[in-house]
């Protein structure tokens, strides 16, 4: 369905690029933030502390990695260096690092390894923001900075899926203040490693989804107008609901801390997400078409602690019961358009209000639909109503605005024996997987 200007918007033009299919698909992966402040109990450490605090007692990156594809994520994007300066890594363009600490052992080295032995994907945050290298505040910081993402992205540990640069620049009035060159950041990422993507506030491929609770917007464009950004002032309701319409394809990736802090320590063991607030993150998240990356930090030996990976557990448990139970249902018909095998439903451009309804064969409780977009051809759908056929007749059981890759929606239980689903508002051609399933998932 072409509605092009419909309601004053254009046709929708921005697509995914290649690299963006292969993030799209990751949906959940592990943040790790591991560094000196993991045994200063800081979260943004002052750049002068002595390394040899970074003292892991039984550094094990693949019990990490044990614990995290256990729990059903892809991938896992570590603070090769957070704001202190510290490099996980022995880089030759600081005297901060694992080198000076005494540990010596190579922490990214390490963690490729597990990667690969998992078939888990690597990711590295480098933070601009440097308190302790001494370059830092002139011309030439650029150059150093350059050169450590040389360093980590130049194959020594393999390919790397995402490169995130942080935002935060805590420097005060008194402060150095660095220009960074962000252009010869992202051209030596584009070089170094083509397939990774760029995360940063506004990308250029990944945008912060405006908050660090993990939610996505209820509305969420995968688009937004990245001219319109400048590094360090970001828009924060666009960066969560993105731009209906937006020239460019930057969907949003949801950071939040499965603890309160990013970094571990002790006496937040009791603030451990319960797996019933992860499950309300992850809805709120890969439930509404972005990816989660849920921080789980190392503790103090170096390894995941048992209250974290109890939780992950509980809640990956959690996940597969509320899919367990896909309500039989027959076609019920379509409004228009073409259906390949069932798989796909594309309506035809000229139907102003297209359905699709299921039947099922008996009246049926249901609570909970799961819609998907296919969005080779860019993010169409603006509106969407889902009603269901009971006694008395037809009633609407939820709505929305968009709906992107995966749309899981829950509602309040109700017995019918149709449901059918129409998209009200469109920006371009419409275009659907499966095109829905519905579920009853039990509390
Ligand atoms: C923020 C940083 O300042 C925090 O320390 C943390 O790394 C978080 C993910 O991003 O901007």
């Amino acid at each position: 369905m072409t509605i092009g200007l419909q309601n004053g918007m254009p046709q929708q033009t921005a697509v995914p690029t290649e690299r963006h299919w292969a993030w799209h698909d990751l949906e959940y992966y592990a943040f790790v933030h591991f560094g000196p402040n993991t045994f200063t109990n800081q979260e943004w450490g002052s750049g002068l502390e002595d390394p040899k605090v970074f003292a892991p007692t039984n550094l094990d990156t693949d019990q990490w990695c044990r614990v995290f594809k256990d729990a059903g994520m892809k991938a896992v994007i570590l603070t090769a260096k957070h704001h202190d300066g510290f490099c996980l890594w022995p880089s030759k363009l600081s005297t901060h690092t694992v080198r000076e600490s005494g540990f010596g052992r190579d922490v990214l080295a390490e963690l490729s390894a597990s990667c690969k032995k998992y078939g888990l994907k690597m990711g590295v945050y480098l933070s601009p923001w440097d308190r302790n290298h001494p370059k830092y505040g002139t011309p030439e910081y650029n150059d150093v900075f350059v050169g450590m993402l040389e360093e980590v992205l130049g194959g020594k540990y393999g390919e790397i899926f995402e490169v995130w640069f942080d935002g935060a620049n805590g420097e005060g009035p008194n402060g150095k203040r660095q220009v960074y060159d962000f252009a010869r950041f992202n051209q030596t990422v584009r070089k170094l490693q083509p397939k990774a993507v760029i995360f940063s506030d506004a990308g250029p491929d990944i945008r912060w989804v405006g908050n660090e609770d993990g939610y996505a917007g209820k509305t969420n464009w995968y688009t937004i107008d990245r001219d319109r950004y400048v590094p360090g002032t970001p828009l924060y309701a666009e960066l969560t609901e993105g731009k209906k319409g937006g020239k460019d394809w930057v969907p949003s990736e949801c950071d939040v801390s499965i603890r309160k802090g990013w970094f571990w320590r002790a006496s937040e063991d009791t603030t451990v997400k319960t797996p019933e607030k992860l499950l309300d993150i992850w809805l709120g998240s890969v439930g509404r078409g972005s990816n989660l990356l849920l921080n789980v930090p190392p503790d103090r030996r170096g390894q995941i602690s048992p209250a974290d990976e109890k939780a992950l557990m509980e809640f990956k448990k959690m996940r597969e019961k509320l899919f367990a139970n896909p309500l039989d249902s027959i076609n019920g018909g379509f409004s228009s358009g073409s259906q390949n095998h069932g798989w796909v439903w594309t309506p035809d451009e000229s139907d102003k209000s297209p359905t699709w309804a299921i039947r099922f064969p008996n009246p049926t409780e249901c609570n909970m639909v799961e819609i998907r977009e296919i969005l080779g051809g860019g993010q169409a759908i603006a509106g969407w109503k889902v009603s269901g056929l009971a006694k008395d007749g037809w009633h609407e059981v939820t709505r929305g605005t968009t709906i992107g890759r995966r749309r899981i929606v829950q509602f309040s239980k109700v017995k019918v024996s149709e449901l059918k689903l129409e998209i009200t508002e469109s920006l371009g051609t419409v275009s659907l997987l499966m095109p829905f399933t519905a579920y009853f998932a039990e509390p």
